[in-house]
């Protein structure tokens, strides 16, 4: 085993590169991993990681499937790598912890306390290169390429992955995580959203008429994957943020044709072009709202021409599906967590708390918790949500609420809307927002929507006089749990 040890959780030092077998290793270690032998790639594989998924959100275990149908032992797939707190905090270099807001705490305390991007470094060699197929070797195939849901319109061989381009302008290294579909042996379809950043390179390429080198990199370090699916600032590189994340440089390999950086350690990664004149139909493919929005379209294919890949990969999967999904719940820990960061760099003041919930798909449901400062506080807290870069992307609903509501429990966030909103007064609209063909709502361009700003908290120019909770003093409430703590726990257990 290339990595015997797991790392110590909240170990930063790093002495080794972190890649998907020291998660894998880690969460066997917890007794987080299950493995399942003997499944086929086809509706096999995609369905039981949709059991496993909504079996327990938030606690569900990493699924190692092996001897996969077809496909030699040791070709494996790997899904819901980090969907519990410890994983995730283990991956991130945070404290072991259950609570999911103790994890958005420390994200934010991470960035306000000194976070720097670490900016990768070039090596040589890596595990990645312990086989490389050339040309007319090339075979998509070989692995055990999933088909996740009855509907989809092909084989994605990239859900958990990172597409890898660099700028011609200014030689910006993106990596961003877009689904990936293997049309056949040598030729990929890659599908992403207008306005993201790998669409943006891709047309500069285009528009000169040129080809658009670009790696697909699936089987990547925890990480380096969530900054892949976040929305990282442009011209920020994601390896620089997840290098700052893990306190250490990651290695990369260049590519053979285009130099492209690739990290050393992982799992499969191939390489080729997008032509500038050649689509296919791509789609449908069950997406991350829970739906299959955006049909089958004509979409840019890239031809593979270059397949690197260590000995027994490990392809990576994320299957998009009704929410909760396999990477839901640490897409909500690291949404959250990048919306209050980037909140309170704008000069927001008095943020409790702010909670993508997994329900609403991550980005349609987020609820931000504030202590009320001044008139016209809710609002800004709100617009800054509604406009900062995490939270922007195909949002829907962001809902303020007071300090005394936490902002991950509806039960709280439900009771606030109801008796501390009017809907007439109390709800703004943005219109025209960035959105996506993605979004079940729309129809037809342009990809733009509606969000609706619900200011939940107590209002603020008669917020002395709003009626009291009905509800035990934190002190009664102590006070009485002690004295009848024996019975409290005898009917509690019962
Ligand atoms: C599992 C998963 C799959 C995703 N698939 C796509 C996709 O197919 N197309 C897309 O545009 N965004 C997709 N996203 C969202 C992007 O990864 C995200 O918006 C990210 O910020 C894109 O990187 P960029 O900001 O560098 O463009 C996906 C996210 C996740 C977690
Ligand atoms: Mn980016």
């Amino acid at each position: 085993m290339l990595n015997p040890e797991p790392r110590a959780a909240s170990d930063r030092s790093n002495e080794r590169e972190p890649d998907v077998r020291d998660i894998i290793d880690y969460a066997d270690g917890i007794g987080e991993l299950a493995r399942i032998n003997g499944a086929d790639w086809n509706l096999e594989i995609g369905v039981l990681a949709e059991i496993f998924a909504h079996s327990s959100p938030g606690r569900a275990p990493a699924v190692l499937f092996d001897q996969i149908k077809g496909y030699p032992a040791g070709m494996r797939i790997v899904s819901g790598l980090h969907n519990t707190c410890r994983r995730l905090a283990y991956s991130f270099g945070f404290e072991a912890t259950d609570d999911p807001t103790v994890l958005v705490k420390a994200y934010r305390d991470r960035m306000k306390g000194g976070f720097t991007l670490i900016p990768p470094v070039t090596v040589t060699e890596g595990p990645l290169m312990e086989n490389v197929d050339r040309d007319d070797a090339v075979d998509l195939f070989k692995f055990p390429v999933p088909m996740i849901h009855e509907k989809d319109g092909g084989r994605y061989i990239g859900t958990y992955c990172g597409v890898i381009m660099r700028d011609p302008d200014t030689g910006w290294v993106n990596l961003g995580t877009y689904r990936v579909v293997a049309h056949d042996r040598n030729t990929a379809g890659v599908w992403i959203s207008p306005g993201k950043h790998g669409r943006l390179i891709r047309e500069k390429y285009f528009k000169k008429g040129e080809p658009c080198p670009v790696v697909v990199c699936c089987g990547l370090d925890p990480v380096l994957f969530l900054a892949g699916s976040h929305e990282i600032k442009h011209g920020v590189t994601e390896y620089a943020y997840a290098g700052g994340h893990r306190g250490r440089p990651y290695e990369t390999i260049a590519s053979e044709l285009h130099g492209l950086p690739m990290p050393a350690r992982a799992e499969i990664a191939f390489e080729g072009e997008f032509l500038p004149n050649e689509t296919r139909p791509e789609g449908p493919f069950g997406e991350f709202t829970g739906y299959y929005a955006s049909h089958v379209r004509d979409e840019p294919i890239v031809r593979v021409r270059r397949v690197y890949h260590r000995n027994d990969p490990i392809l990576t999967m994320a299957s998009p599906m009704r929410p909760p999904t396999d990477v839901s719940f640490a897409k909500c820990i690291v949404q959250s967590g990048m919306i209050w960061d980037e909140i309170e760099s704008a000069g927001l003041n008095g943020v409790k708390g702010v909670w993508c919930h997994e329900a609403g798909a991550i980005r349609m449901f987020i609820v931000v918790a504030i202590e009320q400062l001044h008139p016209g506080h809710a609002q800004q807290a709100g617009m800054l949500v509604a406009g900062c870069h995490s939270g922007n992307y195909a949002g829907r609903w962001i809902v303020v609420v007071d300090s005394d509501i936490d902002p991950a429990n509806l039960d709280d966030v439900i009771w606030a809307m109801s008796t501390r909103c009017d809907p007439v007064a109390d709800i703004e609209y943005i219109k025209r927002a960035w959105s996506t063909p993605l979004d079940p709502m729309l129809r037809t361009p342009p990809w733009e929507n509606t969000r609706a700003i619900v200011n939940a908290c107590r209002p603020w120019d008669w917020r002395h006089e709003f009626p009291e909770v009905a509800s035990a003093s934190p002190e009664r409430r102590k006070a009485v749990e002690t004295k009848w703590a024996q019975e409290i726990q005898a009917a509690i257990r019962r």
